[in-house]
């Protein structure tokens, strides 16, 4: 009786936007296998099987929390490449994550496109380009289609980070979606670093959120280490966009935990305090702990969910590593749609 009495204050007091257990469960699960292909990318690198992969550790939370937002079958994602925990969350296997890492030939781009560059036509997933800011036009055009073909209640999410909004294409495709009242949601994941160049270099006043009353459209701003307060942000955003309300941008201030990738070495140029002071924060322990505490799930349902996540990322694994690589015969293949070869027109 008492018991039951804790758990339903627990459950009472608990903000949950509408979520039900099962989805928040689920979220929590995209969290975790997000953060353990990340460490399993690196993993793989360093044991040189892989050459190359990128981290989002401390994105998880707006992450998961947008992918429950973006609506299957009718949203388009324009992603960035730091945007793994999306990508599982709208439906991306962890076994495709691996076959991209290993760049096997079963591999959406036959292993072809640069690692953790995902697409998929199914999944309503924009392909995605490296250079800083250059999937903008591309969602703002997306979103022009959709008005212009009056496909209404839907909408395209667009991500992007806070050394991107340096960039003029950020500038132009705010402009020209505000000005059209475009259906789509910026969303800045600002988590402090454009590799190594810190926040307080990149911008004269650190809120992305307030560029948005200069080209007059609605800004938020949402702490990005909350998965729940990201869904309801990311929602309400993709709610006004669905139905002819125009775009938002939306801020979640998260925090890079990792190397920029595997490429880099963060030691050079930010101290293991910070970093280690910022951790505190950590979006996954953090969420999961949110769950237990409000009897979402027990302790050791919790425990069967990772000991699930890292059976599945281990099997992906060897699964992957064991395709083979594409044949030298297809090198034109799966590059261009429909292998179609420009220099040969
Ligand atoms: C146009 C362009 N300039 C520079 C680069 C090199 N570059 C790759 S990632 C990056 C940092 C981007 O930082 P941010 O937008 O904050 O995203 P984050 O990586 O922090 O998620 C830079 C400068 C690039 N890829 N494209
Ligand atoms: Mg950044």
């Amino acid at each position: 009786m008492a018991l039951e009495r804790t758990e339903s204050k627990a459950r009472a007091a608990f903000e949950r936007h509408g979520l039900s257990d099962e989805q928040l469960v689920a979220m929590l699960r995209t969290m975790l296998m997000q953060r353990t292909l990340e460490n399993r990318g690196f993993q793989l690198n360093r044991q040189g099987k892989i050459p190359f992969a990128s981290a989002s550790e401390g994105h998880e939370a707006v992450q998961a929390g947008a992918a429950t937002a973006f609506e299957r079958g009718k949203d388009i994602l324009v992603p960035y490449y730091r945007d793994l925990g999306l990508e599982l969350g709208i439906g991306l296997e962890p076994y495709e994550v691996l076959l991209s890492l290993f760049a096997r030939a079963a591999d959406h781009s036959a292993g072809r496109q640069f690692p953790h560059h995902y697409a998929s036509r199914e999944l309503g997933l924009h392909t995605i380009s490296s250079v800083i800011a250059a999937q903008l036009p591309h969602a703002v055009g997306a979103a022009y289609a959709l008005q212009y073909r009056g496909e209404r209640g839907r909408a395209v999410l667009t991500t992007f980070g806070d050394g991107a909004t340096s960039e003029g294409e950020w500038h132009e495709s705010v402009n020209f979606a505000a000005v059209h009242r475009l259906p789509i949601v910026f969303l800045c994941e600002n988590n402090e670093w454009a590799i190594s160049t810190p926040l307080a270099l990149q911008m004269g006043q650190p809120d992305v959120y307030k560029r948005a009353t200069g080209y007059g459209i609605p800004g938020i701003v949402v702490n990005g280490m909350d998965p729940i307060a990201c869904y309801a942000a990311v929602r309400e955003a993709l709610e006004r966009a669905r139905s002819g309300g125009g775009p938002t941008l939306v801020e979640a201030k998260c925090y890079r935990f990792l190397s920029h990738t595997t490429d880099d070495d963060d030691r050079t140029y930010r101290s293991r305090a910070e970093v280690a002071e910022r951790r505190k924060d950590d979006p996954v322990p953090g969420f999961e702990r949110l769950l237990i505490e409000r009897a979402v799930l027990s302790e050791q349902d919790a425990e069967a969910l990772k000991r699930s996540v890292l059976e599945e990322v281990n099997d992906a694994t060897d699964r992957a590593e064991a395709m083979a690589y594409p044949a030298s015969t297809t090198l034109y293949e799966r590059v261009y749609a429909e292998s179609w070869q420009p220099w040969r027109e």
